[in-house]
């Protein structure tokens, strides 16, 4: 067993108290988040980032009113994949947030950044949601088409990685897509459930709680024998 740690989008504009699209309690994950980035057991250790160019396809403010209202409204998106632009998909719309080279995309100082290994910058292509640190909305994983900086999946293969352990924010989004994905990807997948917070606390983490289960995805804690484990490894 080789293990990573996928520390997701610990950046301003997902914390209190001024983030643009803060989620309760983010920032009070850190201490949790350094004692995991501190256990000796993991081979690696990813940090991702939201880094969304100005004219996101994410953002309200980049659509017409009336049907632009964040959170409720959505649009309809295309595959950005050669070939397949008539796939679609709906896309909730979001406040603007962690804008490329803003202090908003910025991760919180809180977080001991110098124990990261591989930084996942995401949703750099303008016309396309990617939740995920391994692939945008319709799956797509090749940096040429969804224009991330790293081929996540072979990054970890190429380490060696079987097994995958999430934490970060929101858990109800790019927590959730990110070891949904791991899983799809042949890894042993985790989520720690105390370092990870919602955008929908209570009904969102419940919802998402089956979902990961339903495809796998094993729910942990960080005082849990799934990360004591680990430190046996180093
Ligand atoms: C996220 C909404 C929009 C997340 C990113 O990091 O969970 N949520 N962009
Ligand atoms: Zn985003």
């Amino acid at each position: 067993m080789k293990a990573a740690l996928i520390v997701v989008d610990m950046q301003e504009d997902f914390c209190p108290p001024n983030g643009a699209l803060a989620v309760q309690g983010a920032r009070d994950l850190a201490p949790t988040i350094n004692s995991l980035l501190a256990n000796p057991g993991f081979a690696v250790r990813v940090a991702s980032q939201d880094y969304h160019p100005p004219d996101h396809i994410s953002f309200a403010t980049n659509h017409p009113a009336p049907n632009n209202r964040p959170f409720e409204c959505s649009i309809t998106m295309a595959n950005p994949a050669p070939g397949r632009e008539a796939e679609t998909k709906q896309q909730t719309l979001w406040p603007a947030h962690c804008i490329q080279q803003t202090p908003g995309a910025d991760i919180i100082p809180e977080i001991d950044v110098a124990k990261i290994d591989l930084f996942v910058t995401k949703g750099t292509h303008p016309h396309v949601e990617m939740y995920s640190a391994f692939a945008d909305a319709f799956g797509n994983q090749d940096p040429a088409v969804v224009s991330v900086n790293e081929h996540l999946q072979s990054s970890l293969t190429d380490r060696g990685v079987t097994d995958v352990f999430v934490v970060g924010v929101a858990g109800d989004y790019c927590v959730k897509h990110t070891a949904l994905d791991a899983a799809k990807a042949g890894f042993r997948s985790h989520v720690v459930q105390d370092a990870t917070e919602c955008v929908v606390p209570g009904s969102g983490w419940e919802e998402t709680i089956r979902e990961l289960a339903s495809a796998g995805v094993l729910i942990v804690r960080s005082d849990g024998p799934e990360i004591a484990s680990l430190s046996g490894l180093a």
